[in-house]
Protein backbone atom coordinates (compact mmCIF):
# COMPACT_ATOMS: atom_id res chain seq x y z
CA UNK A 1 0.00 0.00 0.00
CA UNK A 2 2.55 2.39 0.86
CA UNK A 3 3.91 1.72 -2.46
CA UNK A 4 0.66 2.18 -4.10
CA UNK A 5 0.63 5.56 -2.36
CA UNK A 6 3.77 6.79 -3.64
CA UNK A 7 3.19 5.72 -7.01
CA UNK A 8 -0.51 8.18 -6.73
CA UNK A 9 1.28 11.06 -5.31
CA UNK A 10 4.11 11.25 -8.03
CA UNK A 11 1.28 10.72 -10.62
CA UNK A 12 -0.51 13.39 -8.63
CA UNK A 13 2.54 15.76 -8.99
CA UNK A 14 3.36 14.96 -12.34
CA UNK A 15 -0.56 15.49 -13.30
CA UNK A 16 -0.70 18.72 -11.45
CA UNK A 17 1.64 22.02 -11.79
CA UNK A 18 3.47 22.31 -9.77
CA UNK A 19 2.94 25.36 -7.37
CA UNK A 20 5.15 27.04 -5.25
CA UNK A 21 3.67 30.29 -2.47
CA UNK A 22 3.51 31.22 0.91
CA UNK A 23 0.14 32.58 1.22
CA UNK A 24 -0.39 31.96 4.86
CA UNK A 25 1.74 35.07 5.89
CA UNK A 26 0.19 37.40 3.52
CA UNK A 27 -2.25 39.77 2.95
CA UNK A 28 -4.47 40.23 -0.66
CA UNK A 29 -3.63 43.78 -2.42
CA UNK A 30 -5.62 45.60 -0.97
CA UNK A 31 -4.29 48.94 -1.58
CA UNK A 32 -3.38 50.48 -5.28
CA UNK A 33 -1.42 51.48 -6.62
CA UNK A 34 0.55 48.25 -6.17
CA UNK A 35 4.54 48.51 -6.84
CA UNK A 36 7.13 45.73 -6.52
CA UNK A 37 10.68 46.22 -8.04
CA UNK A 38 12.07 42.90 -6.58
CA UNK A 39 14.68 45.18 -4.91
CA UNK A 40 13.81 43.60 -1.49
CA UNK A 41 13.02 39.84 -2.28
CA UNK A 42 14.72 37.13 -2.04
CA UNK A 43 17.53 36.25 -4.59
CA UNK A 44 19.44 33.52 -5.61
CA UNK A 45 23.16 33.45 -4.86
CA UNK A 46 25.39 30.64 -4.83
CA UNK A 47 25.27 29.10 -1.53
CA UNK A 48 22.83 31.02 0.18
CA UNK A 49 19.28 31.28 -0.92
CA UNK A 50 18.06 28.30 -3.67
CA UNK A 51 16.77 29.21 -7.06
CA UNK A 52 13.10 27.48 -5.76
CA UNK A 53 13.37 29.76 -2.92
CA UNK A 54 14.36 33.12 -4.61
CA UNK A 55 10.93 34.16 -5.61
CA UNK A 56 8.74 37.20 -4.19
CA UNK A 57 7.07 35.60 -0.87
CA UNK A 58 3.71 36.72 -2.04
CA UNK A 59 3.78 35.58 -4.97
CA UNK A 60 2.67 32.41 -6.44
CA UNK A 61 5.15 30.38 -8.97
CA UNK A 62 3.53 27.73 -11.36
CA UNK A 63 5.54 25.44 -13.34
CA UNK A 64 4.66 23.01 -15.44
CA UNK A 65 7.82 21.30 -15.78
CA UNK A 66 9.81 18.00 -14.08
CA UNK A 67 12.54 19.49 -14.15
CA UNK A 68 13.92 22.77 -13.63
CA UNK A 69 10.95 23.48 -11.87
CA UNK A 70 12.44 26.80 -10.13
CA UNK A 71 11.68 28.82 -13.02
CA UNK A 72 10.84 31.73 -12.88
CA UNK A 73 12.99 33.21 -10.18
CA UNK A 74 14.71 36.51 -8.90
CA UNK A 75 18.15 36.83 -9.62
CA UNK A 76 20.54 39.62 -9.41
CA UNK A 77 22.94 38.31 -11.46
CA UNK A 78 24.16 41.80 -14.24
CA UNK A 79 22.85 39.58 -17.67
CA UNK A 80 19.26 38.64 -15.34
CA UNK A 81 18.83 42.46 -14.22
CA UNK A 82 16.74 45.25 -16.14
CA UNK A 83 15.76 47.45 -13.40
CA UNK A 84 17.91 48.08 -10.33
CA UNK A 85 19.68 44.86 -8.76
CA UNK A 86 17.12 42.21 -9.22
CA UNK A 87 14.56 41.32 -11.60
CA UNK A 88 12.26 38.45 -12.09
CA UNK A 89 13.91 35.36 -14.56
CA UNK A 90 11.67 33.23 -16.66
CA UNK A 91 13.95 30.39 -18.55
CA UNK A 92 12.57 27.57 -20.99
CA UNK A 93 14.59 25.06 -22.72
CA UNK A 94 12.83 22.14 -24.53
CA UNK A 95 13.06 20.00 -22.57
CA UNK A 96 11.62 22.54 -19.38
CA UNK A 97 8.05 23.60 -18.58
CA UNK A 98 5.80 23.82 -21.35
CA UNK A 99 4.44 27.31 -19.10
CA UNK A 100 5.86 29.25 -16.27
CA UNK A 101 3.49 31.77 -14.67
CA UNK A 102 4.28 34.11 -11.78
CA UNK A 103 1.09 35.36 -10.02
CA UNK A 104 1.08 38.29 -8.49
CA UNK A 105 -1.35 38.22 -4.96
CA UNK A 106 -4.57 38.10 -4.97
CA UNK A 107 -6.61 41.47 -5.53
CA UNK A 108 -8.40 42.19 -2.34
CA UNK A 109 -12.32 41.44 -4.12
CA UNK A 110 -13.69 43.68 -0.86
CA UNK A 111 -11.41 46.53 -1.93
CA UNK A 112 -11.88 46.43 -5.78
CA UNK A 113 -14.37 44.78 -7.03
CA UNK A 114 -13.81 44.50 -10.71
CA UNK A 115 -10.54 43.29 -11.97
CA UNK A 116 -11.95 45.22 -15.58
CA UNK A 117 -10.96 48.37 -13.65
CA UNK A 118 -7.08 47.64 -13.18
CA UNK A 119 -4.57 48.49 -15.52
CA UNK A 120 -0.98 46.17 -15.09
CA UNK A 121 2.27 47.54 -16.30
CA UNK A 122 6.19 45.70 -15.97
CA UNK A 123 9.36 46.24 -17.90
CA UNK A 124 10.45 43.08 -19.72
CA UNK A 125 12.82 41.81 -22.38
CA UNK A 126 14.29 38.63 -23.81
CA UNK A 127 18.11 37.15 -24.40
CA UNK A 128 16.80 36.59 -27.81
CA UNK A 129 18.46 38.98 -30.78
CA UNK A 130 16.48 37.21 -33.24
CA UNK A 131 12.93 35.18 -33.67
CA UNK A 132 11.26 33.27 -31.98
CA UNK A 133 10.52 35.64 -29.28
CA UNK A 134 9.27 34.67 -26.20
CA UNK A 135 6.30 36.48 -25.34
CA UNK A 136 4.36 36.98 -22.13
CA UNK A 137 0.41 36.43 -21.83
CA UNK A 138 -0.70 38.47 -18.77
CA UNK A 139 -3.95 37.01 -17.67
CA UNK A 140 -6.17 36.33 -15.10
CA UNK A 141 -6.81 32.96 -12.67
CA UNK A 142 -9.69 31.99 -11.00
CA UNK A 143 -7.95 29.01 -9.11
CA UNK A 144 -4.07 29.12 -8.48
CA UNK A 145 -4.28 25.73 -8.45
CA UNK A 146 -5.63 25.17 -11.97
CA UNK A 147 -3.90 26.34 -14.85
CA UNK A 148 -7.02 25.69 -16.94
CA UNK A 149 -8.58 29.14 -15.08
CA UNK A 150 -6.50 30.96 -16.28
CA UNK A 151 -8.09 33.82 -18.72
CA UNK A 152 -5.96 35.52 -21.40
CA UNK A 153 -6.38 38.94 -21.23
CA UNK A 154 -3.35 40.23 -23.74
CA UNK A 155 0.18 39.20 -25.21
CA UNK A 156 3.31 41.17 -25.37
CA UNK A 157 6.33 40.35 -27.25
CA UNK A 158 9.51 40.27 -25.97
CA UNK A 159 13.08 41.93 -27.41
CA UNK A 160 16.41 42.71 -26.89
CA UNK A 161 15.64 45.99 -25.34
CA UNK A 162 13.81 46.56 -22.18
CA UNK A 163 10.49 47.94 -22.93
CA UNK A 164 7.91 49.55 -20.43
CA UNK A 165 4.54 47.21 -21.63
CA UNK A 166 0.74 48.08 -20.32
CA UNK A 167 -2.09 46.04 -20.18
CA UNK A 168 -5.68 47.04 -19.53
CA UNK A 169 -8.15 44.56 -18.18
CA UNK A 170 -10.99 46.28 -19.41
CA UNK A 171 -12.13 43.40 -21.67
CA UNK A 172 -11.80 40.78 -18.77
CA UNK A 173 -15.64 40.43 -17.28
CA UNK A 174 -14.80 37.19 -15.03
CA UNK A 175 -14.21 37.13 -11.55
CA UNK A 176 -10.70 35.26 -11.01
CA UNK A 177 -8.74 37.38 -8.51
CA UNK A 178 -4.83 36.08 -9.36
CA UNK A 179 -2.85 38.55 -12.09
CA UNK A 180 -0.84 35.77 -14.00
CA UNK A 181 2.20 36.33 -16.11
CA UNK A 182 2.32 33.19 -18.30
CA UNK A 183 5.45 32.57 -20.35
CA UNK A 184 4.79 29.50 -22.86
CA UNK A 185 8.03 27.52 -24.09
CA UNK A 186 8.77 28.59 -27.74
CA UNK A 187 11.16 26.60 -30.02
CA UNK A 188 14.51 27.99 -29.04
CA UNK A 189 16.42 28.22 -25.54
CA UNK A 190 15.38 31.94 -23.97
CA UNK A 191 15.56 34.10 -20.93
CA UNK A 192 12.89 36.69 -20.47
CA UNK A 193 13.25 39.01 -17.61
CA UNK A 194 10.39 40.72 -15.77
CA UNK A 195 10.71 43.85 -13.03
CA UNK A 196 8.81 46.76 -11.87
CA UNK A 197 5.42 45.41 -11.74
CA UNK A 198 3.49 48.07 -11.40
CA UNK A 199 -0.91 47.37 -10.83
CA UNK A 200 -3.01 50.26 -10.04
CA UNK A 201 -6.81 51.45 -10.93
CA UNK A 202 -6.24 54.77 -11.61
CA UNK A 203 -4.20 54.40 -15.18
CA UNK A 204 -2.12 57.34 -16.29
CA UNK A 205 -0.06 57.13 -19.13
CA UNK A 206 3.61 56.93 -19.34
CA UNK A 207 5.40 59.88 -21.35
CA UNK A 208 6.56 58.86 -25.25
CA UNK A 209 9.62 58.86 -27.65
CA UNK A 210 12.15 59.74 -24.70
CA UNK A 211 15.42 61.06 -25.81
CA UNK A 212 18.21 61.37 -24.20
CA UNK A 213 21.56 63.16 -25.18
CA UNK A 214 24.53 63.75 -23.58
CA UNK A 215 27.41 66.14 -23.88
CA UNK A 216 30.31 66.48 -21.48
CA UNK A 217 28.88 67.78 -18.58
CA UNK A 218 24.98 68.20 -19.86
CA UNK A 219 21.87 65.88 -19.87
CA UNK A 220 19.47 66.70 -22.49
CA UNK A 221 16.33 65.27 -22.32
CA UNK A 222 12.84 65.36 -24.26
CA UNK A 223 9.68 63.54 -24.48
CA UNK A 224 5.90 64.05 -25.80
CA UNK A 225 3.40 64.34 -23.34
CA UNK A 226 0.73 61.73 -24.11
CA UNK A 227 -1.66 63.04 -22.01
CA UNK A 228 0.79 64.11 -19.13
CA UNK A 229 -0.20 67.90 -17.71
CA UNK A 230 3.17 67.69 -15.23
CA UNK A 231 6.28 65.51 -15.49
CA UNK A 232 8.84 64.54 -12.83
CA UNK A 233 12.45 63.19 -13.65
CA UNK A 234 15.02 61.19 -11.48
CA UNK A 235 18.44 62.03 -12.36
CA UNK A 236 20.07 59.30 -10.11
CA UNK A 237 18.91 60.13 -6.76
CA UNK A 238 17.94 64.01 -7.43
CA UNK A 239 14.39 64.80 -8.45
CA UNK A 240 12.55 67.27 -10.20
CA UNK A 241 9.02 67.67 -10.28
CA UNK A 242 6.42 70.13 -11.34
CA UNK A 243 7.77 70.39 -14.75
CA UNK A 244 5.22 71.24 -17.48
CA UNK A 245 8.18 71.63 -20.38
CA UNK A 246 8.42 68.30 -22.34
CA UNK A 247 12.18 68.90 -22.14
CA UNK A 248 14.88 69.32 -19.41
CA UNK A 249 18.48 70.05 -19.23
CA UNK A 250 20.95 68.52 -16.74
CA UNK A 251 23.97 71.35 -16.23
CA UNK A 252 26.87 70.48 -14.16
CA UNK A 253 27.33 66.83 -14.78
CA UNK A 254 30.67 64.88 -14.44
CA UNK A 255 32.35 63.54 -17.95
CA UNK A 256 32.86 60.01 -18.70
CA UNK A 257 30.08 59.17 -16.46
CA UNK A 258 26.75 57.14 -16.01
CA UNK A 259 23.94 58.82 -15.02
CA UNK A 260 20.78 56.88 -14.44
CA UNK A 261 17.88 59.27 -15.56
CA UNK A 262 13.84 58.43 -15.36
CA UNK A 263 10.45 60.27 -16.58
CA UNK A 264 6.93 60.44 -15.44
CA UNK A 265 3.99 61.77 -16.27
CA UNK A 266 1.11 63.16 -14.09
CA UNK A 267 -2.67 63.16 -14.88
CA UNK A 268 -4.80 64.13 -12.51
CA UNK A 269 -3.23 63.63 -9.34
CA UNK A 270 -1.24 60.38 -10.32
CA UNK A 271 1.89 59.47 -11.54
CA UNK A 272 2.83 57.02 -14.89
CA UNK A 273 4.85 54.35 -14.68
CA UNK A 274 8.42 55.51 -14.63
CA UNK A 275 10.47 55.31 -17.99
CA UNK A 276 13.60 54.52 -17.24
CA UNK A 277 16.98 54.82 -18.90
CA UNK A 278 21.15 54.99 -18.91
CA UNK A 279 23.55 57.68 -20.49
CA UNK A 280 27.37 58.13 -20.04
CA UNK A 281 28.44 61.11 -20.87
CA UNK A 282 30.98 61.85 -23.04
CA UNK A 283 34.70 63.19 -22.40
CA UNK A 284 35.39 66.73 -22.64
CA UNK A 285 37.00 67.54 -25.75
CA UNK A 286 40.93 68.18 -25.46
CA UNK A 287 41.70 71.55 -25.70
CA UNK A 288 45.42 73.85 -25.58
CA UNK A 289 45.87 72.76 -21.71
CA UNK A 290 45.24 69.04 -22.61
CA UNK A 291 48.12 69.11 -24.95
CA UNK A 292 50.29 66.59 -24.87
CA UNK A 293 47.59 64.03 -24.82
CA UNK A 294 48.95 60.17 -24.06
CA UNK A 295 47.39 57.42 -24.05
CA UNK A 296 49.67 54.18 -23.70
CA UNK A 297 46.51 51.80 -23.17
CA UNK A 298 48.03 50.69 -19.91
CA UNK A 299 45.35 51.01 -17.72
CA UNK A 300 42.50 49.23 -19.61
CA UNK A 301 41.81 45.56 -19.09
CA UNK A 302 42.90 43.73 -22.57
CA UNK A 303 41.63 40.47 -25.09
CA UNK A 304 39.75 39.69 -28.15
CA UNK A 305 36.66 41.31 -29.10
CA UNK A 306 37.54 43.39 -25.93
CA UNK A 307 36.75 47.30 -25.68
CA UNK A 308 37.64 48.14 -21.94
CA UNK A 309 39.53 50.96 -22.88
CA UNK A 310 38.86 54.81 -22.37
CA UNK A 311 35.24 55.67 -23.17
CA UNK A 312 36.48 58.97 -25.04
CA UNK A 313 37.66 56.87 -27.82
CA UNK A 314 35.51 55.25 -30.38
CA UNK A 315 36.32 52.52 -33.73
CA UNK A 316 34.86 50.35 -36.54
CA UNK A 317 35.29 47.38 -38.82
CA UNK A 318 33.75 46.84 -42.45
CA UNK A 319 32.84 43.54 -40.52
CA UNK A 320 29.81 43.62 -38.87
CA UNK A 321 30.30 40.38 -36.46
CA UNK A 322 33.95 41.28 -35.78
CA UNK A 323 34.99 43.68 -33.30
CA UNK A 324 38.42 44.95 -34.18
CA UNK A 325 40.53 46.98 -32.89
CA UNK A 326 41.02 45.52 -29.46
CA UNK A 327 43.62 46.24 -26.91
CA UNK A 328 45.95 43.18 -26.68
CA UNK A 329 48.72 42.24 -24.32
CA UNK A 330 51.42 43.25 -26.22
CA UNK A 331 54.92 44.78 -25.73
CA UNK A 332 56.01 47.43 -27.58
CA UNK A 333 57.89 50.63 -26.99
CA UNK A 334 58.27 49.16 -23.37
CA UNK A 335 54.87 48.57 -21.92
CA UNK A 336 52.67 45.65 -22.21
CA UNK A 337 48.95 46.40 -23.66
CA UNK A 338 48.82 48.33 -26.94
CA UNK A 339 45.47 48.33 -29.83
CA UNK A 340 45.10 45.70 -32.41
CA UNK A 341 44.24 46.33 -35.45
CA UNK A 342 44.88 45.20 -39.07
CA UNK A 343 43.07 42.12 -39.52
CA UNK A 344 44.18 40.76 -42.97
CA UNK A 345 39.61 39.84 -43.50
CA UNK A 346 38.92 43.54 -42.83
CA UNK A 347 38.22 46.45 -45.51
CA UNK A 348 39.18 49.08 -42.78
CA UNK A 349 39.27 49.46 -39.17
CA UNK A 350 39.28 52.59 -37.41
CA UNK A 351 39.82 54.01 -34.22
CA UNK A 352 39.20 57.58 -33.19
CA UNK A 353 41.05 59.47 -30.54
CA UNK A 354 39.36 61.94 -27.79
CA UNK A 355 37.39 64.44 -29.82
CA UNK A 356 39.21 68.22 -30.36
CA UNK A 357 37.96 71.22 -29.28
CA UNK A 358 36.80 73.61 -31.54
CA UNK A 359 39.22 76.28 -30.37
CA UNK A 360 42.12 74.15 -31.44
CA UNK A 361 43.78 74.19 -35.16
CA UNK A 362 44.03 70.05 -35.97
CA UNK A 363 46.14 71.44 -38.80
CA UNK A 364 48.88 72.33 -35.88
CA UNK A 365 48.37 69.00 -34.15
CA UNK A 366 50.79 66.68 -34.40
CA UNK A 367 50.41 62.30 -33.79
CA UNK A 368 52.78 60.20 -33.06
CA UNK A 369 52.70 56.56 -32.31
CA UNK A 370 54.57 53.40 -31.83
CA UNK A 371 53.93 50.32 -34.27
CA UNK A 372 54.71 46.94 -34.63
CA UNK A 373 53.50 44.19 -36.49
CA UNK A 374 53.16 40.48 -35.34
CA UNK A 375 52.74 37.83 -37.70
CA UNK A 376 51.86 34.19 -38.12
CA UNK A 377 55.63 33.10 -38.38
CA UNK A 378 56.12 34.46 -34.75
CA UNK A 379 54.30 32.35 -32.85
CA UNK A 380 56.08 32.99 -29.43
CA UNK A 381 54.28 36.44 -29.53
CA UNK A 382 51.60 36.85 -26.81
CA UNK A 383 49.67 38.63 -29.16
CA UNK A 384 46.19 37.22 -29.32
CA UNK A 385 45.24 36.23 -32.62
CA UNK A 386 48.95 35.83 -33.76
CA UNK A 387 48.46 36.79 -37.11
CA UNK A 388 47.21 40.26 -36.61
CA UNK A 389 49.20 43.48 -36.81
CA UNK A 390 49.40 46.05 -34.22
CA UNK A 391 49.92 49.37 -33.97
CA UNK A 392 50.11 51.19 -30.77
CA UNK A 393 49.35 55.27 -30.16
CA UNK A 394 51.93 56.67 -27.81
CA UNK A 395 51.04 60.18 -28.03
CA UNK A 396 49.44 63.00 -29.46
CA UNK A 397 51.45 66.81 -28.96
CA UNK A 398 50.56 70.11 -29.65
CA UNK A 399 52.90 71.23 -32.46
CA UNK A 400 55.39 72.91 -29.92
CA UNK A 401 56.18 69.77 -28.33
CA UNK A 402 58.66 67.60 -28.83
CA UNK A 403 58.37 64.07 -30.58
CA UNK A 404 59.14 62.04 -27.54
CA UNK A 405 57.96 57.94 -28.43
CA1 LIG B 1 14.47 45.60 -10.10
Amino acid sequence: MKTLFKNLLMLAMIMMPLVSSSQEECQPINTLPYFNDFENEPHYSIGGTSRYDAFPVCWIRINDGTSSIYYPYISNEDDNVINGNKSMVFYNYSSYALNEYALLPPVDSNVYNSISDLHLSFYAKSSRLSAPFPMFIVGVMEQYTDTSSFAPVDTVYLTNTATLFSVSFANYSGTGKYIAIRCPRVPSSFSALLDDVYLTDQWCEPPANLTATASHNELSLSWEANGGTSFAIVLNNNTVAGITDTFYTFSGLTENTVYQYAVAAVCNGETSPWLRGTIRTECHPLAYDDLPYTEDFEAYSYGYHVWDISPCWHKGDSRPTVNYPYPANCVVAGDTVGLSMGSSNAAYEWATLQRVDNSLDVSNLELDFARERHRRERPHTPCRPPDVERHVTRRIAHHIDARSV
